[in-house]
């Protein structure tokens, strides 16, 4: 399998950080450069027309993206730990979770950074309110995820799963719109540590 990923990319670390988790290692990692366009050309566009990243390109020459769709594939090939969760409510709860997150967290913060910094000025037109109002959403985003994790280990309960790493993900990009949860926080705060010390902790 070929994971196409890029540096400090959110999206392709939770392809990693799901791989890392299940100690799938037999990956080889493209690392394109998404500011120089690699993701835009002809070739890539066939693997995935959206030209985003992560795509993982499977050894039958089938590619998938979209990281939830990696999550599922790698769930069904390597079952062990379960990221998805087991049994009806769990796998029904970290899926509500983590569309959750990519709807109302990833998404503002990816979206505030692209209109307010002009990163990808190339091929959108930045609209600088709508920055703003993406930073704003995000950042409402911080006291629901407070009230869970005050409640419950884990993002969606008492296991690890996948909302977990499209969490930390997202947290850890959000500081490129200087969105950080302070003390105000304290259970993400406690949260975030205890990620660190996991083995599939990966920093791009
Ligand atoms: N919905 C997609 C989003 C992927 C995405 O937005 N990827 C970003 C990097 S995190 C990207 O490739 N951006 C390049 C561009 O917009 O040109 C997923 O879940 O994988």
């Amino acid at each position: 399998m070929k994971l196409y990923s890029a540096h400090k990319a959110p999206g392709p670390r939770r392809a990693l950080m799901a791989l890392a988790e299940k100690g799938i290692t037999d990956v080889e990692v493209v690392n394109l450069d998404l500011a120089a366009g690699d993701n835009l050309t002809d070739e890539f566009s066939r693997m995935n027309p959206m030209k985003k990243v992560p795509v993982l390109e499977l050894d039958s020459g089938e590619c998938i993206a979209e990281a939830g769709a990696i999550y599922r594939y790698l769930e069904e090939i390597c079952p062990q730990p379960p990221l998805l969760g087991t049994g009806a409510e769990q796998k029904a709860r970290i899926e509500m979770w983590d569309r959750r997150l990519e709807q109302y967290f990833l998404m503002p913060v990816g979206q505030c950074f692209q209109h307010s910094s002009g990163f990808f000025k190339d091929r959108m037109t930045p609209v600088a309110d709508w920055g703003q109002e993406c930073g704003r959403q995000a950042a409402a985003f911080l006291p629901v995820l407070e009230a869970q994790l005050q409640q419950h280990e884990f993002v969606a309960g008492e296991v690890f799963s996948v909302a977990d790493i499209t969490a930390v993900c997202t947290l850890e990009f959000a500081r490129i719109i200087s969105l950080r949860p302070g003390e105000e926080f304290p259970a993400i705060q406690r949260w975030h540590e205890q990620l660190k010390q996991r083995q599939g902790y990966l920093v791009l």
